[in-house]
C-alpha cells in the first residue's frame, strides 16, 4: 500500500489516498510522518475510524496523554475529548489557535474526526506558521528573534468563570497553567521558523508595555488572518485530519448554529520521530 499525498495549497495541506488504519506498520506510520513534516495539514476521507481506532494511530505518532481541561472525554477511550456545538453555544475554536500553547510542552500533533456535521458550513482551516513568518520583512524577523511571549488559557476563563465564579477561573488557570515561549520558534524536526503567537492564547510580549505588546501582537495576527497563508477542509462525517501543531494553527468556522456539530480529538503529546 502506498500513501499518495494530493497538495491543496502552496502554503500546506495534502489530501492523502491509500491510508488504511488498520495497517499500522512501521514503515506506513513513518512515511505519514513525513507527509505530515512536508504537508503540516493532512486530510483523509472516508476514513471510518472509530475511537480506539484514532488511539492506535495516535499511539503509533507518539506519546498520547495531553488530557483536556474542558472537554468532555469519550466513554470508549479517555484519550479521546468530544468537541460538541450546537443551539445557541460559544464555541471557542473560531480564533486562530494551535493547541494548549499555554502548557510549557504543547501536544505534538492533533487528530481530528468528523462525526456530526451540519448541513452546510462548520469548516475548518489551517494556517501554516511558516508560511507567515517567511513572509515577514527582515528588519521584523531580527526584531521578533530577541522576543518571548505569554500564553495561557485565553476564552476558556468564560465557562470556568461561569462556573464557579473568581475560584473558577482561578482553578482553571491552575490547571491549564501558564508558559513563556520565543517568538520565533524553530522546528525540531525540520529546523524551519515558524510564527509562534496565537489570537488565542498570547498575552503578553516579555519585556515590553502592554500597549507596545498589544500593537505587536496585533500586527502579527493581522498577519495570520491573510489567505495566502491557509487551507480550508469541508467536512463530512468520517473526514479525519492530522495537524502538527508545530508550525501550523487552525480556526474553526462558526457559521452553522443552531445545527450540531460533533467532533472526537486526540491529542499526541511526544513525537515518536523526533531525535
Ligand atoms: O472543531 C474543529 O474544527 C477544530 C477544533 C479545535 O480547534 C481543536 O481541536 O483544537
Amino acid at each position: 500500500m502506498e500513501l499518495t499525498a494530493d497538495r491543496l495549497t502552496p502554503a500546506l495541506g495534502a489530501d492523502i489516498s491509500g491510508f488504511d488504519p488498520n495497517n499500522l506498520t512501521t514503515d506506513v506510520v513513518d512515511d505519514l510522518h513525513a507527509l505530515l513534516m512536508e504537508h503540516q495539514v493532512l486530510f483523509f476521507r472516508d476514513l471510518d475510524a472509530p475511537p480506539t481506532q484514532m488511539v492506535e494511530l495516535g499511539k503509533a505518532l507518539g506519546t498520547l496523554g495531553a488530557r483536556h481541561h474542558s472537554y468532555v472525554t469519550h466513554p470508549d477511550s479517555e484519550d479521546v475529548v468530544i468537541i460538541e456545538w450546537k443551539d445557541d453555544d460559544l464555541p471557542d475554536a473560531a480564533e486562530w489557535h494551535s493547541d494548549m500553547t499555554y502548557r510549557a510542552t504543547p501536544p505534538f500533533a492533533s487528530i481530528l474526526k468528523a462525526v456530526v456535521v451540519p448541513p452546510s458550513g462548520g469548516d475548518t482551516l489551517w494556517a501554516s506558521m511558516y508560511s507567515v513568518y517567511d513572509s515577514l520583512p527582515a528588519g521584523m524577523k531580527d526584531d521578533l528573534a530577541q522576543l518571548e511571549a505569554v500564553h495561557d488559557m485565553g476564552a476558556f476563563r468564560t465557562p470556568a468563570y461561569r462556573e464557579a465564579g473568581d475560584e473558577g477561573v482561578m482553578e482553571a488557570y491552575k490547571s491549564a497553567g501558564t508558559a513563556v515561549h520565543p517568538i520565533v520558534a524553530h522546528h525540531p524536526v525540520t529546523g524551519r521558523p515558524y510564527l509562534n503567537v496565537s489570537e488565542s492564547f498570547t498575552r503578553f510580549i516579555i519585556g515590553l508595555s502592554a500597549p507596545e505588546a498589544g500593537r505587536l501582537l496585533t500586527e502579527l495576527f493581522d498577519r495570520i488572518n491573510r489567505p495566502e497563508h491557509h487551507v480550508r477542509l469541508r467536512w463530512k462525517p468520517n473526514t479525519l485530519a492530522i495537524w502538527d501543531n508545530r508550525g501550523t494553527q487552525h480556526y474553526a468556522v462558526i457559521d452553522y448554529l443552531p445545527h450540531r456539530r460533533v467532533m472526537h480529538r486526540v491529542a499526541v503529546v511526544e513525537d515518536a520521530r523526533q531525535k
